[in-house]
């Protein structure tokens, strides 16, 4: 749909990274490019995705003085890429903040990728998406107004429509070029912005977040990228902090928390953040999502202070909300029983990730 269709338009709000409206001549250089500029100055520091042999492999590639292909590996799994066979690329192009590439697999459908990095596959998406939607959203009795960091593919969206209670949902996405895309590429995901609840911000989250009136939310999702190129701050306190005064007493966080098998200490500093600002509870919960960096992503779900909410055991369950199921889209991976079963944690997370046990 285009942006004049639906509510969308009326509260658009259309920002640089700096909370200005228009074009800013300087634009930002994503951090993972810092990285790869500090450790190869000789690089134009540019990151592409890698497809050699017409393979695409979750590393990046720069070009040297000499035109010459240099390949590094993202700094979040160092030592490792996955791969995925491509039939055909079908989009590339640099928005203001990042590299954007969507192309056709040959097993896992198409494929959004930004800075190298997968974002979804029409396969898997469902897992991470229903996930990351249902966790927070079940766990609250009728939930009215949600807030979406991120999510510019329109995917949570399309799962948070599903919850008739909901009467209003901000999203604030800063790149312009993934929510295009996304309509173009994957219409069932994008079709989430024709929700007349759904008011798009097209903007800095922390900006965004700065001006939200305190108590505003009952939940909020942070549909993020990697903490590196744009994703950068929303894996900070100062962040956390503002999500947690947007949030009513009682109110849901659920945030991207990336992989246990990979990133032990992001998750422990992410949960020591959260237990300071969080004082309903902290809890940490995972899914398997075959194309994301070791085959499994995790959830930060927090609460604030306020009237109890018991993650383990959903109040608001799915299986019982009118509409839920006569969706445009079936649910393929969220159930009442995956979500319980989503915060057993295994024994080495445990002992890794002290504060899991407390
Ligand atoms: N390592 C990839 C994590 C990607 C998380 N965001 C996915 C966006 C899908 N809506």
């Amino acid at each position: 749909m285009g942006e004049d269709a639906g509510r969308g338009l009326e509260c658009q709000k259309i920002m640089d990274g700096k909370g200005n409206n228009g074009n800013s001549s300087q634009k930002a250089i994503p951090s993972c490019c810092l990285k790869a500029r500090a450790s190869a100055p000789e690089l134009e520091a540019k990151c592409h995705s890698t497809v050699v042999s017409g393979w695409f492999s979750e590393s990046q590639s720069s070009s040297d003085k000499a035109g010459k292909m240099v390949y590094f590996n993202n700094p979040m799994w160092p030592g490792e890429a996955h791969s995925l066979k491509v039939e055909s690329i079908l989009y590339k192009a640099r928005s203001d903040y990042q590299e954007v590439l969507v192309f056709e697999s040959s097993s896992y459908g198409k494929v959004l990728v930004l800075d190298g990095i997968v974002q979804l596959t029409e396969k898997d998406e469902c897992a991470y998406q229903e996930m990351i939607t249902h966790l927070p959203l079940c766990s609250i009795p009728s939930p009215k107004t949600v807030l979406v960091v991120g999510g510019g593919d329109g995917g949570v969206l399309a799962e948070i429509s599903r919850h008739s209670s909901v009467e209003h949902i901000d999203i604030c996405e800063i790149d312009r070029m993934v929510i295009e895309v996304s309509k173009k590429f994957f219409p069932e995901l994008a079709a989430g912005f024709e929700d007349p609840r759904v008011c798009l911000h097209v903007g800095d989250a922390v900006e965004f977040l700065r001006n939200v009136p305190e108590g505003k939310y009952d939940a909020i999702i942070v549909d993020s990228s990697d903490p590196v190129g744009p994703a950068q701050e929303l894996v900070e306190k100062p962040f956390f902090d503002t999500l947690a005064r947007a949030l009513r007493p009682g109110g849901v966080l659920c945030n991207m928390a990336e992989s246990m098998w990979l990133h032990t200490h992001l998750i422990d500093d992410m949960i020591s953040i959260c237990r300071e600002i969080f004082k309903g509870s902290v809890h940490y919960a995972w899914a398997s999502v075959p194309t994301y960096p070791s085959g499994v992503i995790g959830f930060l779900i927090c609460s604030t202070e306020g009237p109890a909410v018991d993650f383990l055991n959903p109040i608001n369950p799915i299986e019982k909300l009118e509409g839920a199921h006569q969706h445009k889209r079936e649910l393929r991976y969220y159930n009442s029983e995956m979500h319980k079963a989503a915060f057993s944690l295994p024994s080495f997370l445990k002992r890794e990730v002290r504060l899991l046990c407390d």
